[in-house]
Formats: structure tokens, C-alpha cells, sequence
């Protein structure tokens, strides 16, 4: 019997799906961080990404949707190197993406995980489709883009050979930097900490609670996962945590309690920019 070909219909995708491997890649690129870099320029080098910073490629569909969360607070500076660097990359890899300042409201204490998990949430709270999260800090500039701001089956950490540690892994389990989880994988890690206030240990909690719920950690070629840190002095507020030593010894219990789902904060506004969405928000202070 004749076998009806499959036609496609009136509501067939008009744009073939997105390669695997984007064509147009450059590999190593540039990155310096000498004169000011005004945010009217960034805008005027990218005209094609729209209000809040998000982007859709034209020429193809993307398997994934991708929210990039950064964790910030008085860093406007960085912020302009990183736009400049990492709008025209994102477009070349072909994703589909949005980025999301999480800036914290006050002087207290910085928490870089709690502000990434609310960057997880407020993301979804805006488009719901968002199913890839990449959580990167603000000087962190990739230096190849080969390095593919999305999420495979295993959490990814994208930042591994830094100049800060001489281009080198600085220890096996090391997961600080820019990562980057699906969404399945988030939750099934219950998201990442509240309690780490201040600088240090949050990135090893995490990578605890990715390998305690059986994941394993992916990278790419370390000639390719190469990064420039914008050079900075610590800043106020965020001083190295003392207790990081002895919660990093207690993920397995902390976890259970302790994340996406018992996450507490006010959003005081959201506010959608020419290159990125600004979320400004009360996570409290250390109890
Ligand atoms: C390392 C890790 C970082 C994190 C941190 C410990 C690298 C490259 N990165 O960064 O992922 O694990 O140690 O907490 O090793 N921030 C602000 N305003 C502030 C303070 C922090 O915006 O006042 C944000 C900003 O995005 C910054 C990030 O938090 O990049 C991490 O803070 P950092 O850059 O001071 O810490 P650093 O470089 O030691
Ligand atoms: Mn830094």
C-alpha cells in the first residue's frame, strides 16, 4: 500500500533546528580590559538583541533556551566589559538566551549563591521556557568561543583554566567561576545554598551537591575553557566566610533543607535594559 509521505503542515517550523557545531565560530579571541568600555557603544554593536538582553538567532531554532544569571552588586564597571565580550559570542554559538542581573539591595553581607538562585526562579518567572541556566560571574570573559554557553547531560563548568590560576584547574573539584545547569539538574540538586554569606565555599557546596546526588561534572578541552578575570581588590561586604570550612563538611544534611526550595527574598524591581534585565532584590542578612 502507498505510504503517505509526511507533509508538512501549515504550523512546520519556517527555520531548520540549529546545528550542533555553530558555523562562524571564531575559536581565541582578543580579551582586554584597558579603556572604559560605555555602555552606548555595547548597545550600538548589538543592535540585534532585544530589551531585557534577550536574543534569537534568525537563521535557526535552538534546542534550548538559555537564561544567564549573574550574581552582582556595584560592579557597573565589569558589567560593561562582560556585555561587550559576551553578546556578540552568544549570538555566534546560535543560542537563544536572556541575561538577568541579580543585583542585592544593601550593604549586607554578599551571597552569590542565594542571588543565583534567585536569578533561577525570577528567570522562569519571565519565560517560563527557559530550561538551561548558566550562572557566571561578572569579570569572567571567555577567551574562545568554542566554549558553548549551554547544557548537556551532566552540569557543566565552563571556567577551568583561568589566567588568575595560570591557565590550570586549581584543584579537582573546583566549580566556582561560570557553570551551567538544565533545569532537571538544578532541582534535582535542590538548587544551590542560602547560608554561604560572604566570599568562599558556596562553589563547593555545590560541587558536593552535584556529585552526592550522583551527577558528574562536565568540562570542556582545556585549551578551550580558557578565561581573563577582570583584576579586582575584594570587595566590602564580601569577606571570606569563616564557616566555610566546616559547612562544606555538611551538604548531605544542608542540602535537604537548604535551597531552591526554601529560598526567602523580595524583589524591590525589575527593570528591562537595552543588554540585560536588572532584578534588584532583598535576600536578608546571616541570622
Ligand atoms: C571566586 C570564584 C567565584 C566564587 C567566589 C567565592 C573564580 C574566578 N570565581 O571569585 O565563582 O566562588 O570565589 O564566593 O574563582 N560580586 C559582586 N559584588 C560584590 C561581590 C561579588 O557583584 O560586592 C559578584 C560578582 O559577580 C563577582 C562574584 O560575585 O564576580 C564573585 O565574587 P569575587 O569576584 O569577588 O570573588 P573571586 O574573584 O574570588
Ligand atoms: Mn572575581
Amino acid at each position: 500500500p502507498e505510504v503517505p509521505s509526511a507533509q508538512p503542515g501549515p504550523t512546520a517550523p519556517a527555520i531548520p533546528p540549529c546545528p550542533d557545531v555553530p558555523p562562524g565560530l571564531v575559536g581565541r579571541v582578543v580579551i582586554e580590559f584597558t579603556s572604559p568600555m560605555p555602555l552606548e557603544r555595547v548597545q550600538r554593536e548589538n543592535p540585534g538583541v532585544l530589551l531585557g538582553g534577550r536574543y534569537t538567532p534568525p537563521d535557526c531554532t535552538p534546542a534550548q533556551t538559555v537564561a544567564v544569571i549573574i550574581p552582582f552588586r556595584h560592579r557597573e564597571h565589569h558589567l560593561r566589559y562582560w556585555l561587550h565580550y559576551l553578546h556578540p559570542m552568544l549570538r555566534r554559538q546560535r543560542l537563544r538566551y536572556g541575561i538577568y542581573v541579580i543585583n542585592q539591595h544593601g550593604e549586607e553581607t554578599f551571597n552569590r549563591a542565594k542571588l543565583l538562585n534567585v536569578g533561577f526562579l525570577e528567570a522562569l518567572k519571565e519565560d517560563a521556557t527557559y530550561d538551561c541556566f548558566i550562572f557566571s560571574d561578572v569579570d569572567l570573559v571567555p577567551m574562545d568561543d568554542r566554549n558553548l554557553y549551554r547544557c548537556g547531560d551532566q552540569p557543566r563548568h565552563f571556567a577551568i583554566a583561568m589566567d588568575k590560576f595560570g591557565f590550570r584547574l586549581p584543584y579537582a573539584s573546583y566549580f566556582g567561576g561560570v557553570s551551567g545547569l538544565s533545569k532537571a539538574q538544578f532541582l534535582r540538586i535542590n538548587g544551590f545554598p542560602n547560608e554561604y554569606w560572604g566570599w568562599g565555599g558556596e562553589d563547593d557546596d555545590i560541587f558536593n551537591r552535584i556529585s552526592l546526588t550522583g551527577m558528574k561534572i562536565s568540562r570542556p578541552d582545556v585549551r578551550i575553557g580558557r578565561y581573563r578575570m577582570i583584576k579586582h581588590d575584594r570587595d566590602k561586604h564580601n569577606e571570606p566566610n569563616p564557616q566555610r570550612f566546616s559547612k562544606i563538611q555538611n551538604t548531605k544534611m544542608s542540602m535537604k533543607w537548604d535551597g531552591i526550595g526554601s529560598v526567602r527574598y523580595r524583589v524591590l524591581e525589575v527593570s528591562r535594559q537595552p543588554l540585560f534585565t536588572n532584578i534588584t532584590v532583598d535576600i536578608g542578612r546571616p541570622v
